[in-house]
């Protein structure tokens, strides 16, 4: 039986890969914050579910719990760096630097920290490393700013891993997602239900499974493929042009 790890597995994309790779045969190494989802989840889908409790950014807990899993879940083969969130969308010169900062160290440090922690195993194992950017990463938007940012260096750091794991047999992927239906603008908003509801009403966005089923696919394809990146987006999503500002008419 091979094993996964997934970060920030309390909701959304998260917790909908931890079912989809449970039902395809996976055991499971599911991390976040919130002991009670976990243990929710845990419970649900039984002994295949290993539950690890630690906030991604601390370093040293994150180390801890790696350090701590039992024996049959300690041979990873493939870590889903999904734990990430965007703050905010004011414009970058009224941003809350608060808001970047916790982007950052999220996004970006938590994520680099985790994989350098699991990359020896993964190289022991020849696994697979899966990270969820965005497309936010690719087309710049309004309020987008360090959220856009973090999901660039995601997609580039992507490649170098693939780069510096060349001849390992590691696979590296990036999954670039749009438009997603999960707590991501309630917890972009600061908790605004209203404007998650709103933004996503009347379009179809994708769902949670929608992008699970994505990691499971490349997951699972043959071991000599290695999908470099994959953007995906609900048909309503599309691309705006560029802006001109124009000198006031006197
Ligand atoms: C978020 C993608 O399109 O909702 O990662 O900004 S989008």
């Amino acid at each position: 039986m091979k094993t996964a790890i997934v970060t920030g597995a309390t909701s959304g994309i998260g917790k909908a890969t931890v079912r989809a790779l449970v039902g395809a045969g996976w055991q499971v190494i599911a991390t976040g914050r919130r002991a009670d989802r976990l243990k929710a989840l845990a419970d649900e889908l039984g002994a295949h579910v290993h539950a690890a409790v630690f906030d991604i950014r601390d370093a040293a807990a994150a180390r801890g719990a790696i350090d701590a899993l039992p024996d049959t879940f300690r041979g990873v083969d493939l870590l889903v760096n999904n734990a990430g969130l965007a703050l905010g969308t004011a414009p970058a010169q009224s941003a809350d630097l608060d808001h970047w900062r916790t982007m950052i160290d999220t996004n970006v440090t938590a994520l680099v920290t985790i994989t350098r922690t699991l990359l020896p195993t993964l190289v022991e194992r020849r696994g697979a490393i899966i990270n969820m950017a965005s497309v936010a990463g690719t087309y710049p938007y309004a309020g987008g700013n360090v959220y856009g940012g973090t999901k660039a260096f995601v997609q580039q750091f992507t490649l170098g891993l693939r780069s510096d794991l060349h001849g390992t047999g590691v696979r590296v992927s990036a999954i670039d997602p749009g438009m997603v239906e999960t707590e991501f603008t309630v917890i972009r908003t600061g908790g605004n239900q209203n404007a998650s509801d709103t933004l996503y009403e009347g379009a179809h966005p994708m769902t949670a499974e929608d992008i699970a089923s994505t990691v499971l696919w490349i997951a699972t394809l043959p071991s000599h493929l290695n999908v470099n990146r994959l953007e995906i987006m609900p048909v309503s999503q599309s691309f705006a042009g560029f802006q001109v500002a124009r000198e006031d008419s006197k």
